[in-house]
């Protein structure tokens, strides 16, 4: 380790917070992570780690020995790093910033003149220069006079961490008055990406108007899938081709818009306020593909009441086990709401007893005696499903694919109705 590097303290070590910390280390920096949580302190400390991407986990069990230490108190550092959570309280319409003030309170009482912080949860245009310089102030310290104060927004891929993170262009967004170069210094230390500089604010709303684009774009994939249904149209085809003009670049439809990012952050940029038409039109046609899946399956099976439907998939796309705000989720509510008698739910990623909204079964166990089943989520896994061995487990012949990875021919070769979005 080369002890002349500046120290790094990293607040929060969540699915951001720790790998960031993990490739901090790895750069050579000596790296302090806390949590605000004893129990993961503590299995972060005993090596427990567990996370969604097996090289990610590699990684970071491999900085924990070498340079990365997870500490029981905030440490003094030269830099502050704060990944924490900033969830939205939907019934407030109002971002909850109680995560990162805390840890902004944690900072201010070990903050030494000629520190920076930096904040990189995602959170609404103005947080850091508004909500967060406040709270380090409030020991006598001033920013930019002996503090520095920026916000970096991660934009990592779940299910792609560990390459995103070293690979991405970073944005470093400073408060007025604070440089920007030893804040570039840091992200340039392990990430082989472009590093512009901004102003904080900027960079928030930078941050922001990359998930509301994202979100609009699916929503655009969405409406495209349902119109080329009216003409009988398979809307993949349809899309591929669009994209192959140079400036066309369509995203994928599916059964909606999950996760923690996409269908929040639209919601950061209004708080309460009018959300701008299209962004929310766009939420709306997203949250509103459960029920398109709905209907095709009652086009399917006629009326849902007393049915037995398998949805294949909980999390909120491939090659993850996270499930929040997934579209699997909603399903299961929609359907529960139509009387549907038993709906079941399996996910090779997602363990039983890992969501409130439905017990996680076996593939097997989910199929058997079906009327029909549903591919939510894009698992590679699902790929090779054997049609074969659906007609065996199940009592009907009804598949709805909302991700468009079933061989239509194979499938209604073995006896199936296949349907896709
Ligand atoms: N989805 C589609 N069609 C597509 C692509 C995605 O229906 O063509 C669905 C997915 O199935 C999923 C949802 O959208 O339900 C979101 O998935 P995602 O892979 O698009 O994005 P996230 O939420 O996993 O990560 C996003 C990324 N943002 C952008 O690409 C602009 C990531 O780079 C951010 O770091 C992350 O949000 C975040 O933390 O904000």
């Amino acid at each position: 380790m080369a002890s002349e590097e500046p120290t790094i303290c990293v607040h929060g070590l969540g699915y951001i917070g720790l790998p960031t910390a993990a490739v901090l280390a790895n750069s050579g920096y000596d790296v302090y992570g806390y949590d605000v949580d004893p129990v993961l302190r503590k299995r972060l400390r005993s090596g427990e780690i567990s996370l969604d991407e097996a090289d990610l986990e590699r990684f970071v069990k491999r900085a924990l020995d070498d340079g990365f230490t997870v500490v029981e108190e905030v440490q003094p550092a030269d830099f502050h790093l704060i990944c924490v959570p900033t969830p939205y309280d939907k019934d407030l319409d109002k971002t909850d910033l109680s995560y990162v003030e805390s840890a902004a309170e944690g900072i201010s009482s070990v903050l030494r003149e000629g520190d920076r912080v930096i904040l990189e949860s995602t959170v609404p245009p103005g947080t850091t220069k508004e909500r967060l310089q406040p709270v380090l102030e409030a020991e006598g310290h001033s920013v930019p006079e002996d503090i520095g104060l920026s916000y970096s927004p991660e934009t990592v891929l779940p299910g792609n961490t560990l390459t995103e993170l070293r690979e991405n262009d970073r944005l470093v967004g400073t408060v007025p008055g604070c440089p920007s170069p030893p804040i570039v210094a840091i992200y340039d230390s392990f990430t082989s990406g472009e590093i512009k500089t901004t102003t904080a604010t900027t960079a928030e709303f930078v941050k922001l108007i990359q998930n509301a684009y994202r979100d609009v774009n699916i929503a655009f994939a969405n409406e495209i899938a349902k119109l080329a249904q009216e003409f009988n149209l398979d809307s993949r085809e349809a899309i591929s081709m669009a994209n192959n003009h140079p400036r066309v670049d369509i995203l994928r439809p599916g059964p909606g818009v999950g996760g923690h990012c996409l269908p929040i952050d639209p919601l950061f940029l209004s708080e309460g306020n009018d959300i701008p038409m299209l962004i929310e039109t766009a939420r709306g046609v997203n949250d509103g593909m459960v029920e398109y899946v709905g209907q095709l399956l009652r086009a399917a099976l006629g009326d849902l009441e007393g049915k037995t439907v398998t949805l294949l998939g909980a999390a909120y796309k491939g090659g993850v086990a996270d499930t929040r705000e997934s579209p699997a989720l909603a399903l299961v509510e929609y359907l529960r709401d139509e009387n549907v008698d038993t709906v079941r739910v399996t996910d090779p990623y997602v363990e039983s007893g890992a969501t409130d909204a439905a017990a996680v079964l076996n593939l097997d166990e989910s199929l058997i005696g079906a009327d029909a089943a549903v591919l939510v989520t894009d698992h590679p896994e699902y790929g090779a499903l054997s049609p074969e061995q659906f007609a065996e487990w199940m009592t009907g012949n009804v598949v709805v694919d909302t991700r468009a990875m079933l061989n239509h021919d194979r499938w209604a070769d073995a006896g199936f109705d296949l349907y896709c979005v």
